[in-house]
């Protein structure tokens, strides 16, 4: 594991931090091969319920690193598919991913942050796509997953004009599921994280793929594709241990099958 991209088990929860502080955690090769390397680990190991990506307290990351990206032309960003490499990983995994957002998720780090099943921000959190300032435009799902997520209107403006938007605004506008406390941020998405984790992973993946669905296909699509994998659960150890627990009025025992 390189060390811009640090990971750690909290119980049942992998938490991966990016770790450039000196360059507001802008996001390079090694960090995205650190974080796709974090997530291999976590999606293979069982105990693994929930993972949380993480930056520090200024920034989650202020987007790609404009200075390793300067001076590429076009065929270097074309072969090297720039900077696809392992940044679907983050979509890729199975398990949920939070994204808990201190302070700037700019550019390549808000798409970043959009591409994690929910975004959990501090009060201080800021986002923004102002690729259009560096002679760009965003590169990475920032004009697809931010109007899906807030509008046109509200993508176009932060695309168009560059401005930032405050934790308040992103929760208003539907980008963000909850804002907390700078101080707490952590410890909260921890939190939530290791109650997701409590859960039984086959129904938390069957969950995660049929939310995934909404985005991806028409609505009766996206019903029958629900009613299927509902259906499905029926097949599960942890539908029946739930279902008699509740009954029994006694907490579940899930097994993960
Ligand atoms: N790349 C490289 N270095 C950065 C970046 C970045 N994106 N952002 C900040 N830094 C560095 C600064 O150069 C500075 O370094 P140094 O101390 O050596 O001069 C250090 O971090 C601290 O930054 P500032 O002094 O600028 O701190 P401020 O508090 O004054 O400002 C800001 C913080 C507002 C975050 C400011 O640094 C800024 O505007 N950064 C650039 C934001 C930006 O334009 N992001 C979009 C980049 S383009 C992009 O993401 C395209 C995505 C394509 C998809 C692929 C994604 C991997």
């Amino acid at each position: 594991m390189s060390n811009v991209v640090l990971s750690e088990i909290h119980g049942k929860v992998g938490l991966i931090r990016i770790n450039r502080p000196e360059a507001m955690n802008a996001l390079n090769n090694d960090v995205v091969d650190g974080i796709a390397a974090a997530i291999d680990a976590f999606e293979a190991d069982e105990n693994i319920g929930c993972i949380v990506l993480t930056g520090n307290e200024k920034a989650f990351a202020a987007g790609a690193d404009i200075g390793f990206m300067k001076d590429f032309d076009y065929m270097h960003a074309y072969q090297t598919d720039f900077i696809t490499r392992n940044w679907e990983r983050i979509k890729t995994t199975r398990k949920p991913v939070i994204a808990a957002v201190a302070g700037f998720a700019l550019g390549g780090g808000c798409e970043m942050a959009m591409m994690c099943d929910m975004i959990f921000a501090a009060d201080t959190a800021k986002f923004g796509q102002p690729e259009i300032r560096l002679g760009t435009l965003p590169g990475a799902g920032g004009t697809q997953r931010l109007p899906r997520a807030v509008g046109k209107a509200k993508a176009m403006d932060l695309c168009l004009t560059a401005r930032m938007m405050d934790a308040a605004e992103a929760e208003k506008a539907g980008l963000v599921a909850r804002v907390i406390p700078a101080e707490q941020l952590l410890d909260e998405t921890l939190k939530a994280a290791a109650t997701i984790a409590g859960y039984s992973l086959p129904v938390v993946m069957m969950i995660k793929e049929s939310v995934n669905r909404a985005f991806e296909s028409s609505l009766n699509e996206g019903l029958l594709f629900e009613r299927r994998v509902f259906h499905a659960a029926f097949a599960l150890e942890d539908q029946k241990e739930g279902m008699a627990a509740f009954v029994e009025k006694r907490k579940p025992a899930f097994k993960n099958r």
